[in-house]
Order: C-alpha cells, then structure tokens, then sequence
C-alpha cells in the first residue's frame, strides 16, 4: 500500500469477527487493567495498560507501517523515547557520537542527564560531512545520534553514508525524523537501525498532544526497548494514541501544504533586506540542496534565518508578529516562530551553541498551512516595524 492509504488504515482496520464491534475509528481504550480466566496467562493478550494496550498497540502499528519498520514504540514524549534508546544501547564506559546540531533538550539529556547518571561520553561532531562521524568513532562508541535536517540550522547528515561507516564498526546509527517525518524521509530504508520521533510535532500534527516513538525492524533491540519502556513507565496515554491516529492520517496532506508554504516563505525572505542568511534546504543555494534532493522525498516546513541586526532586532520581530505564535515546538497547522538561542536552545551554553552557528539572532519558524498570502504579510509587516 502507498504512504497515503497506509496512513489511513494501517493499525485500524474494522474488526468484523468473534468479539470485533466493526468500529472503523479504533476506541480510547481506558482500562488500566485487563480481567483474565486463569492466573498464568493473560485470556485476550493484555494484562496492564503499561505494558500494552489497544489503543497504543493500533498507533505502533500504523508507527512502523509508516517508516517501513518492523515494529514501533509510543512513549509519554520525545524525550522519553530518546532516554529509553539511551538506556537500552548504553553502559557505563560507552560511547555516544552526536551531531553538533541537535534539539537543546536531546543535549541537554545527554549532558546532564546520561554522562553523568550512566556515566558514557558523548562527542559532538559536524555530521554533514560523514568523514568527521568516521574520525570520532572509538572502540567504545556504540550509538551515533543524528537530526537531519538538524534543528534549528536545518544541516543535513547523509544517512546511507553515516549508517554505513557505523555499521561496518558495529555501532547503530538512530535517527531523528521529526523534523520531516516519513512522508518525506526514511532512514531505516537508508541503512539507519533507529529512528525517533517526537509525535508532539508533525506527526499528530496540532499542537495538542505530547509524544514520541521508536521505530525499528532489529528483533533483539525492540525486545529491550520495549522491556525498559514498561520498566520506566514511559508509555504514551490511551487518548494521546488516539489523537496521534487520527493526526497520522492526514499527514501527507498536511506535509505537502507545509512544504509548499515554507518554500514561498523561504524564497520570499532570501531576497528580503531584512534577512542576512536563509537555512532551507529547497533552496538550490542550500549548501546541501543536492542532498535534499537525493535523500528525502521533499524539504519539509521548517526553516530558519538570521535576521539582519542582533538580538534587539530579531526579538522585535518576533513580538511584532500577528499570526505567527512566538512559542517554542513545530509542526502543528498553525505557524510558530521562536529565537533558539533563548528559548529552545537555551539549555545549551552560549560558547556552545555559538560554535556551531545558533546565534541570537537566528529566528526559527514552523510554517503552518494557513494561506500563504497571510504569512508572507504579516512577515513583512513585523520587518517594516523594525525601521
Ligand atoms: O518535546 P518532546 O516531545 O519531548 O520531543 C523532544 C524533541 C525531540 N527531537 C526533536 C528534533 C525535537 O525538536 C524535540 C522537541 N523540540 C521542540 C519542542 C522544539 O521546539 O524544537
């Protein structure tokens, strides 16, 4: 089945037979727990909502079907999914290679929360070149860590290039989907063994659920994540797997509009006196454009730019925006804007962030599927009240 269709059906197809009541929208299944005949064994496959239940077992479904997995894992947020990886594929002593680009709560999470409570290292490198991934591998490394495009600098890591380098030295290569999701990328199809996902984004599609999943096709490696998932207790709420079923399902439509909308929003403010430099990577002036082109299917709604001026500019800018939210996350139907370097970015130290580009004023926008028309006036009317 293509993507669409999958997005529809996949996880939620009417159960006609023995006790199926037909329902063609999978129910919010509430129970906490599930009665059982005998004490060894549980009568209709479930026992406790932590451990599994309908509803989020028909989202993990439709999860893995949409990244051409074998299985997927819904948990209580992004966060909670890229902690779980964590847990599952290091020991004390190991190595983690990250790109240098990344969510300032996922290095955060590495920072101050995995090197020193499970006590692993982690490098930051300049992913988009494969060559530097390759230089930073040690006899310990057993995770390598990418967003691409990354967030907020929207630099592309080349999946098959770096999943190959990794697996010839027998380290997973996870990556981080959400900016694009599947319906424009698919690492695991690149060579990738994990992707991950904040569901609170696209992929329920909005801004009314806090989520995140794993998905994977490696036997061994989903039998432990899903152990330490029930372990921890880091599992996605019944109603919450609903909202996410029924965000996946237009997701291709949604995608197709943020893309549409980001590329007339990014060709409008590359030419704009306003803006100094343009991070999209549909632009043909995209330092990777070429990568784009090969390795994902479209370049997604999100974008970025550096605003001509400082951090007084670019914070008139955003408060002087209408329609656009300043609110820091991505990828609902309405368009945000936010200023990483304060906001979500601000768990990373200056010096830091600096170095690889997040400066005060780079401005981060998840263009929405309003009417582009709108967008761009109010874009121009927020530049013409900084003069
Ligand atoms: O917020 P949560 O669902 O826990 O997901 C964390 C996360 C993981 N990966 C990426 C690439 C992300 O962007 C995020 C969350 N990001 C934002 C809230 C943000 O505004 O960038």
């Amino acid at each position: 089945m293509k993507f669409e269709t999958e997005a529809i059906h996949a996880g939620e197809e009417p159960k006609l037979e023995g006790a199926g009541t037909g329902d063609v929208v999978v129910p919010i299944h509430l129970s906490s727990t599930f009665a059982r005949r005998e004490v060894t064994k549980p009568t209709c496959g479930y026992e406790y909502s932590r451990q599994g239940n309908p509803t989020r077992e028909a989202l993990e479904t439709r999860l893995a079907a949409l990244e051409g997995a074998r299985w997927g894992l819904a948990f209580s947020s992004g966060m909670a999914a890229e902690t779980t990886i964590g847990l599952s594929v290091l020991e004390p002593g190991d190595h983690v290679v990250a790109g240098d680009d990344l969510y300032g709560g996922t290095w955060r999470l590495f920072e101050r929360v995995l090197a020193p409570h499970l006590g692993v290292s982690v490098s930051y490198v300049d992913a988009t070149d494969p060559e530097r991934v390759a230089d930073a591998l040690t006899e310990r490394t057993k995770l390598v860590w990418l967003e691409t495009p990354t967030n907020p600098l929207m630099r592309l890591c080349d999946i098959e290039a770096i999943s190959s380098i990794a697996r010839e030295r027998g380290v997973l290569t996870a990556v981080d989907n959400t900016f694009v999701t599947p319906y424009f990328q698919r690492p695991l199809a690149l060579g990738a063994d994990v992707v991950v996902h904040s569901t609170s984004k696209y992929l329920n599609g909005h801004s009314d659920s806090i989520g995140g999943a794993v998905m994977l096709s490696d036997e061994e490696l989903h039998k432990k994540l899903k152990f330490n998932q029930n372990a921890v207790g880091a599992i996605l709420s019944p109603f919450d797997s609903y909202m996410v079923l029924r965000g996946t399902k237009t997701l291709a439509v949604r995608m197709r509009e943020h893309e549409k909308n980001a590329m007339r929003v990014a060709e409008h403010l590359e030419g704009h006196p306003g803006v100094t430099r343009m991070y999209y990577p549909g632009l043909p002036s995209h330092p990777q454009h070429e990568l784009a082109t090969r390795q994902m299917f479209g370049f997604g709604g999100m974008l970025s730019f550096e605003i001509a001026g400082g951090l007084t500019e670019a914070c008139a800018f955003l408060e002087n925006l209408t329609l656009f939210a300043l609110a820091e996350s991505l990828g609902g139907v309405e368009s945000l804007t936010e200023l990483p370097a304060l906001m979500t970015h601000a768990s990373i130290p200056k010096e830091e962030r600096e170095k690889v580009g997040v400066t005060d004023s780079l401005v981060r926008i998840s263009v929405g599927i309003e009417n582009g028309d709108d967008l761009i006036e109010d874009l121009d009317r927020a530049f013409a009240s900084l003069s």
